[in-house]
């Protein structure tokens, strides 16, 4: 195997070009044998309920062998599942492993493994793509960003046996040209019931917001990208007639759904007449319109995921979040209410400004405003990012098993970390209160809100400030 150090910057507009797709299936029809792909979900270390219990569908590792499965032969390891890692590698010419910041230890594990049995490893997703350096000791090569846009030089490279260390595409291909995702390579695993019925799916990539904590930016800049509607309302169409029924739930998997509100607000009245159900991320600037949140009601949204993320100004505005205005909080969530949509509210501590004071004002806002499903975590400035270099000389892990967004990063100025972590457990323990669950749920709709309620309850009457040393 020939290893080509440098850094090829790939254009997709040559590569995805016809000539070059035919020519990458003759070379594939040349081949003695269609080579074998492994494709790896590696599982976290967390102690918290990231990788435990239910589970959803990873899309990004079944795009992944949706498109591999094109040309050569897919095994699909999901280790979240308890599905088991192979010791020996022999049966497979490819280890291709996804990751993020919480399993990229143990990526790196099974990529040295592979290694060291002389296959091929690829490593993909957010981590390898943030770190590509620190990522290719542990591989033979790192995909930057998503595979669609590098595909065509990928394959042929494993094709021909000459490795490059790094694959990046100069410009994104368009998302009308990727391939339909096939669930079947993850919903063949005998554990496939692990999976939450939610069915993951994708309208639109990136994010023009540009917070300095989050990845999106860095990897995809501000650019942002959608698929034709019809794409998305087939594919829909495909799971109704697959699962025998209209009422489906699907779960989109985009960083921020509302962005063209046209686009959105057309999206809407398509799957209002389609009848099926979903939960999105989405930003809150677009949720103050009444009628926005009345169409989405209309559509069979029943919960949407926000990130409040802080209820206090000056932190917003060190997040460079743009889109949140904390005038807006209580229109967004009563126009939300009004229309039987639920909240999954994301709220983050441990920032700089934060006081004994702001953790009084989050849980009065939680309680006042019924938010049904609050989630808490710490700041946790993730490699790669603006965020993470302007706190490096003060962040005081480096072992990647703790960026679960639930390990204490660094010591905040206006509080100790100590009085920080019992506020933090404090207030998770009263918000998930039988009483306060009572106060936030009554006359909500009996569904799964109630059982995340619930699993929330048993999870922090148990925390301590430790956990999240
Ligand atoms: C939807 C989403 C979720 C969903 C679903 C996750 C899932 N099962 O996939 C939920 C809500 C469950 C979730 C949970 C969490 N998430 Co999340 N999530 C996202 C989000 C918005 C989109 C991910 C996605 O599916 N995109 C669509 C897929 C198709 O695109 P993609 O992931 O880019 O995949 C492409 C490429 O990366 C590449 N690729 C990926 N893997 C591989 C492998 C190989 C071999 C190759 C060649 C290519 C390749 O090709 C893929 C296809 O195009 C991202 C933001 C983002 N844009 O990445 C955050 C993001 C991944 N989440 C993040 C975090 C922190 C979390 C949590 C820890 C939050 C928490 N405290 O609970 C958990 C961790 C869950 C876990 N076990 O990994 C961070 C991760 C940061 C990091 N450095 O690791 C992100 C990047 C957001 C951020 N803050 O920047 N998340
Ligand atoms: S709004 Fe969400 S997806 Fe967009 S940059 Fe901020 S955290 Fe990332």
């Amino acid at each position: 195997m020939q290893i080509i150090q440098s850094e090829t910057l790939v254009s997709p507009l040559d590569t995805a070009s016809n000539s070059s797709e035919e020519l990458l299936h003759q070379l594939a029809a040349q081949q003695k044998s269609r080579k074998k792909w492994l494709l790896i979900q590696p599982v976290s270390n967390t102690s918290m309920m990231v990788d435990s219990g239910t589970v959803s569908m990873p899309l990004n590792l079944i795009m992944v062998a949706t498109i591999v499965g094109t040309l050569f032969d897919v095994t699909f390891i999901d280790e979240r599942l308890g599905d088991k890692i192979p010791e020996d590698f022999s049966g497979f010419d490819v280890i291709a492993i996804t990751s993020r910041t919480l399993n990229a230890s143990q990526a790196y594990r099974i990529g040295d493994r592979a290694l060291k049995q002389g296959k091929t490893v690829i490593l993909g997703g957010v981590h390898p793509t943030m770190l590509n350096e620190e990522a290719s000791l542990h591989c033979t090569s790192v995909v930057y960003g998503e595979i669609e846009s590098i595909w065509t030089e990928l394959a042929t490279d494993v094709l021909k046996g000459k490795m490059q260390q790094v694959y990046r595409a100069k410009e994104l291909k368009s998302m009308s040209d990727m391939h339909r995702p096939d669930f079947s390579y993850a919903l063949s695993s005998k554990s496939s019931k692990k999976y939450s019925s939610r069915i993951p799916l994708l309208a639109t990539k990136g994010c023009p917001v540009g917070c300095n904590f989050c990845t999106t930016p860095t990897i995809y800049g501000k650019n942002y990208r959608y698929r034709e509607l019809d794409l998305v309302l087939d594919e829909m169409r495909y799971h109704q007639e697959r699962v025998g029924k209209k009422n489906v739930n699907f779960s989109f998997m985009d960083d921020n759904i509302s962005f063209r509100p046209k686009y959105f607000m057309t999206l809407l009245e398509e799957m209002a007449k389609l009848g099926v159900h979903w939960n999105a991320n989405i930003s809150m600037n677009f949720l103050d319109k009444p009628e926005v949140a009345e169409l989405a009601g209309r559509s069979g949204c029943d919960l949407l995921s926000i990130g409040f993320e802080s209820l206090n100004p000056e932190t917003l505005k060190t997040l460079h979040k743009g889109s949140n205005r904390l005038s807006n909080y209580e229109q967004v969530v009563s126009n939300l209410h009004k229309n039987k949509i639920a909240i999954q509210g994301y709220f983050m501590f441990g920032f700089d400004n934060d006081t004994e004071e702001s953790f009084q004002l989050t849980y009065d806002f939680i309680m006042k405003n019924k938010i049904e499903f609050p989630v808490f975590s710490l700041v946790t400035p993730f490699p790669g990012t603006p965020y993470f270099d302007e706190m490096k000389p003060r962040i005081r892990h480096f072992d990647w098993d703790k960026y679960d967004t639930y390990h204490y990063m660094f010591e905040p100025t206006n509080m100790t970390g100590e009085k920080m972590l019992s506020n933090f457990v404090k207030l998770q323990k009263e918000v998930y209160k039988g009483g306060a669950i009572m106060q936030r749920m009554a006359g909500k709709p009996l569904n799964w809100v109630w059982l995340a309620n619930y699993a929330m309850n048993r999870f922090t009457s148990k925390l301590t400030p430790e956990y999240y040393y």
